[in-house]
């Protein structure tokens, strides 16, 4: 699959959303990283389980309960595999990312004592800055931040001065969602590691990207989204180690997380049980189970090799673009193009396209401190997945060229 390959249009059948027209133009989709679309697999699997199969997991001796339980616990097992984690114990079903670190927050956070230090980047999402924030004002707990260099790369000799005695966690994206900018993340587990300081892996960004295998990173944590990764909305996974799930306190209370209850105290169900209260989302595991066997079959280098060649192909486009300020041009990038032109806001930009049938997002998307190291209030940017092909690149230069047209006229 190259980025002229015909298999990308086969490969765009699998998406029924980009067969149409927006304001009567092809659909070119670029933002992905926001959320991306899904393959028809994954709407059949999530009808196919209403129609058939539906009913409450782990309560019922009933037929269906029965199937419903295996369809979400076969979706865990998928999760597994698909991150290469030692057990499906490991999987906790969440609703995103964002879940996904307030559970570690939460839970993590108990153990978090006057004087100590979480370590994050200046690289993160707001949803792996905010959570460690609360924590830190909560416990009198110390945030440090990695810096990050003109080309938006975190800097590993910074990072390495950061780690001290009192750091309790190290929490860091593996793709940055506002550049791109792919993290060191083996480096930077590795020197957490030499002090034993437990490391959390935002991968968001990652996942759809490419193959991930967390017992290879080594990382303690590892959290990510369905949506980003052509599954439903609303369903996400927190990876922790067993060692660690078994020692955490458990981050919500209620059915299905307890072994017995009594006035006098409640004992706690096995794992992955313990982490998941109340009725889960069935549906959603089950859509993301479908997704992982579509991305599977495809294969993850094959997705990553046509990306990056997309990516590189984009990249020089772009960069003829009279006026283009490229945000974000770090050696190791993937599927994001985050970019300025002179004179034009983006919301503007991203207005002008939207007649033309380019969907791009505009802002500061959800990274605040990366706007404000680069001294702007937000980029333009355009995201890549599986299915976007040179037609798309062609289509959003061209579009560029019209709001270049009628804003510098
Ligand atoms: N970034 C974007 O447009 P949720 O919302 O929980 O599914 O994911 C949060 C999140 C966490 N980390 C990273 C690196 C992310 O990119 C995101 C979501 C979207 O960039 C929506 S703000």
């Amino acid at each position: 699959m190259t980025a002229t390959d015909p298999d990308i249009e086969k490969l765009r059948l699998d998406f029924p959303i980009l067969a149409q027209e927006i304001n009567g133009h092809r659909l070119a989709f670029l933002d992905s990283a926001a959320s991306s679309q899904r393959p028809r697999s994954v709407i059949e699997a999530v009808s196919h389980y209403y129609e058939h199969d539906h009913a409450n997991v782990h309560r019922g001796v009933h037929t269906l309960s029965h199937r419903a339980t295996e369809a979400y616990e076969g979706a865990r097992e998928k999760v597994r595999r698909f991150i290469n984690a030692s057990s499906s114990r490991e999987i906790i079903f969440t609703r995103g990312t964002t879940d996904a670190i307030n559970l570690l927050a939460a839970s993590f956070g108990q153990s978090i004592e006057p004087g100590d230090e979480i370590i994050i980047s200046h690289l993160e999402h707001h949803s792996n800055i905010v959570p460690w924030q609360m924590l830190c004002e909560r416990n009198d707990a110390t945030l440090k931040v990695i810096p990050i260099n003109e080309r938006g790369e975190i800097i590993l000799d910074e990072y390495h001065q950061l780690l001290g005695p009192r750091t309790r966690l190290v929490a860091v994206s593996h793709v940055s969602n506002a550049l791109g900018t792919v993290n060191p993340v083996e480096q930077i587990i590795a020197a957490a590691k030499e002090r034993n300081i437990p490391v959390l892996i935002d991968g968001a960004q990652a996942v759809p990207h490419q193959a991930v295998d967390v017992t290879a990173l080594n990382c303690d944590f590892y959290a990510f989204s369905g949506h980003k990764m052509f599954g439903p909305t609303g369903i996400g996974v927190f990876y922790a180690r067993e060692e660690w799930l078994e020692r955490l306190p458990p981050y919500q209370g209620g059915g299905d997380m307890i072994l017995t209850v009594s006035f006098a105290g409640t004992t706690y169900n096995d794992l992955p049980y313990k982490f998941e209260a109340g009725t889960p989302n069935i549906a959603g595991a089950i859509g993301l189970g479908a997704a992982i066997d579509y991305l599977l079959d495809i294969g993850m280098d094959k997705i990553q090799a046509h990306e990056t060649a997309l990516l590189d192909y984009a990249t020089r486009e772009i960069s003829t673009v009279d006026g283009i300020q490229l945000i974000g041009t770090a050696a190791q990038k993937a599927g994001v193009l985050s970019f300025n032109l002179d004179g034009i806001h983006p919301h503007d930009l991203g207005t002008v396209l939207d007649h033309q049938g380019i969907a791009i997002r505009t802002g500061h998307h959800c990274a605040m401190p990366v706007m404000e190291f680069f001294g702007i209030a937000g980029t333009a940017r355009a995201s890549l997945a599986l299915y976007n092909c040179r037609q798309d690149i062609e289509q959003l230069i061209h579009g560029l060229q019209l709001a270049i047209g009628m804003f510098r006229s």
